[in-house]
């Protein structure tokens, strides 16, 4: 077995040898179900075979199938996503440094073991990029064209944001809190990655700063050695190789807050496609969302009793029901929900359906505990984000 420093090290010389980059370009390739969606499969460290988009920096894709595999998407096969081609690739955990400062009476540089020595929680909570299922999008919109697979639930372990705001003491009139994480530009213009989160909300007890997932570290890609966790919010807010904590007394307007990862500013969140909404906000909590995992669309089945199965989430207010169609929506059906892991993860669904001979429209749709449907027909907005129609997986029984 190799231990954690043996792997970072390897990853260190991966990436003194060339630019930290893929293992292996594996000879084979996924088709995602939109037009130019041949992605070759790629094996970087700590990984096994992912959906490479880009290799510079890493984006990787799960595969969907891991999916079907259990509530929690394993270390190895947990999507990755980044933004700046700067991307640490050999961090000694033994220097490392969380930075709290701005606002704050007593500001704090507290080092991995620092940190580990504090009263720890686990919750176990999705992560999932705001571009997930991009690829789908009609008309078409720029960004990442992903899959379904830039998601994953994890158990997360660290201690509450919460601890060390108090640990530094905010002052009265601060607003927001800034995170930074360790990456960088390659080239000055490109603005540094930073996101804010209002005070409250940093303040509530849930959002985490983690060093732990499903019983392991980090792995590197992940965040190595800690990142932020932000319950039901957008991947964006993740912030990985979290080393610098700023508590500010205005809205913070850096370009990943003010410019990008903004949705409309309208009940649904969305705009007549092809158009420009007039107004934005920041993106916040997931759309609820379901999926089935143990069937594939085009696949040939056969003909009688077979058992659904498929995961579903939302924002943070738990899966209230999951139904399932299988002629096209005119009648639905409620599934068996699995076990309850907390209203941040996947909560797992199931149901056997007798399916007559000759072809069917699959079709799952979740309800929050908020009282959200996933809608019918698909919502659009220009970034692509929040993507959350009733999905369909279309088969052939004989
Ligand atoms: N430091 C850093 N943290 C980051 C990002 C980044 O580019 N740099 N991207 C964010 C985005 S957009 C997403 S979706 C999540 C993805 O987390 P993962 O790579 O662990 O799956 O990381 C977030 N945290
Ligand atoms: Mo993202």
């Amino acid at each position: 077995m190799l231990s954690r420093r043996d792997l970072i090290r390897q990853a260190g010389l991966a990436a003194a040898a060339t630019t930290f980059g893929p293992l292996a370009a594996l000879a084979d390739t996924v088709t995602l179900p939109f037009d130019n969606g041949e992605r070759p499969l790629v094996k970087y460290p700590q990984k096994r075979p992912m959906i490479c988009l880009t290799s510079r920096p890493p984006q990787l894709e799960t595969p969907f199938g891991v999916f079907n595999g259990g509530p929690l998407t394993p270390n190895n096969a947990f999507f990755v996503r980044y933004h700046l081609a700067n991307i640490p690739t050999d961090i000694d955990p033994d220097k490392f440094t969380l930075e709290i400062k701005g606002k704050v009476d007593r500001p704090q540089k507290l080092s991995l073991q620092d940190i580990r020595k504090l009263t720890a929680v686990e919750l176990v909570a999705v992560n999932q990029c705001s571009g997930n299922s991009r690829g789908f999008f009609e008309p078409r919109v720029a960004g990442g064209q992903l899959g379904n697979g830039a998601m994953g639930n994890a158990r997360w372990r660290g201690v509450p944001l919460k601890s060390v705001l108090d640990m530094a003491g905010v002052q009265a009139g601060a607003r927001q809190v800034t995170f930074n994480g360790m990456d960088g530009p390659v080239f000055d213009k490109t603005p540094d990655f930073v996101k804010a989160l209002d005070l409250d909300h940093a303040r509530d007890g849930d959002v985490m700063l983690a060093y732990g997932m499903n019983g392991d570290d980090l792995p590197l890609l992940n965040g190595f050695p800690l990142r932020l966790v932000v319950p039901g919010y957008y991947g964006t807010y993740w912030v990985k190789h979290l080393s610098e904590i700023t508590v500010v007394d205005d809205v913070f307007d850096g370009f990943w807050m003010k410019s990008a990862y903004r949705i409309p500013d309208t009940p649904c969140n969305c705009v007549e496609p092809g158009t420009a909404p007039k107004a934005t906000i920041p993106i916040n909590r997931f759309t609820v969302r379901s999926f089935i995992t143990n069937i594939t669309d085009g696949a040939k089945l056969k003909a009688g009793t077979t058992r659904l199965k498929g995961i579903a989430f939302d924002g943070g207010s738990g899966i209230k029901e999951v139904a399932v169609s299988i002629d096209g929506a005119k009648g639905w059906l409620p599934a068996k929900l699995g076990k309850d892991l907390g209203k941040y993860s996947f909560r797992e669904w199931s149901l056997p359906v007798k399916l007559a001979a000759g072809p069917a429209e699959l079709k799952v749709r979740a309800t929050s505990n908020a009282g959200d449907v996933q809608p019918m027909e698909p919502r659009w907005n220009p970034a692509g984000y929040l993507r959350n129609v009733v999905e369909t997986v279309r088969v052939t029984a004989s």
